[in-house]
């Protein structure tokens, strides 16, 4: 049994994404970041970094932060999502990386600038409205001639698509990439990941693409 602290975000939703797609028994407990909620003395005792997600592992007590780290265990521990081949176990690991060092920390900045305060620095809007342009047209490439990101589906397709379900955040059209689009609208037909999407609790519609 997995204890899941999350909230209503991507790096949360990735996770979310897997326990529904390993249809494991987990609970969860919602930690409200807008109220700060992540940031008590007893929520830092699991994560130390003050951010959700964060899972404890009831059958060996171990806590882990950070969404790259919790799926990969999760993919290791239940042998799904990521393959045992260490060439195509790379090219998984080398994905997820590309997501959790890139793809989301710069759309994480873009909704800051471009979403949420816009106007009140036009270099911030610039750059990453830039890397956003860059980074879709990245994913775009990757996914010319193929489904999933590394050939099967895996845990680089359940990091990447919840921060491309912020799209109109991002000032993003899907239309502009189109391989990205088809691959978006391809795993929201899975039931696990619009299950998964609405954990900890609904807030809003599914973006179609
Ligand atoms: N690198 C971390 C980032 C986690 C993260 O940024 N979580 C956000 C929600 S998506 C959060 O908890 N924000 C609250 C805060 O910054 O105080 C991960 O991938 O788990």
């Amino acid at each position: 049994m997995i204890d899941f602290y999350t909230w209503t975000t991507p790096n949360g939703r990735k996770v979310s994404i897997l326990l529904e797609e390993l249809g494991i028994d987990y609970e969860v407990h919602a930690i409200n970041i807008g109220q700060g909620e992540q940031k008590t003395a007893e929520f830092l005792k699991i994560g130390p970094n003050n951010k959700i997600p964060v899972i404890v592992d009831r059958d060996n007590g171990l806590t882990l932060m950070e969404s790259g780290a919790i799926l990969w265990y999760l993919a290791d521990k239940y042998n799904k999502f990521l393959p045992e081949d260490p060439l195509a176990r790379m090219k998984v690991l080398e994905w997820l990386m590309w997501q959790m060092g890139g793809l989301g920390p710069m759309l994480g900045q873009a909704h800051q600038y471009l979403h949420f305060n816009p106007g009140k620095a036009p270099f911030a809007e610039e750059r990453f409205a830039g890397e956003v342009g860059r980074l879709y047209g990245v994913l775009d490439r990757q996914l010319e001639g193929r489904d999933y990101i590394v050939d099967s589906y895996s845990i680089a397709d359940m990091a990447c698509w919840p921060w491309a379900s912020r799209y109109e955040w991002q000032g993003v059209n899907l239309a502009d990439y189109p391989n990205v689009r088809a691959w978006y609208q391809r795993l929201l037909k899975r039931e696990a990941v619009r299950k998964g999407y609405h954990v900890p609790k609904v807030m809003g519609d599914i973006p179609p693409g």
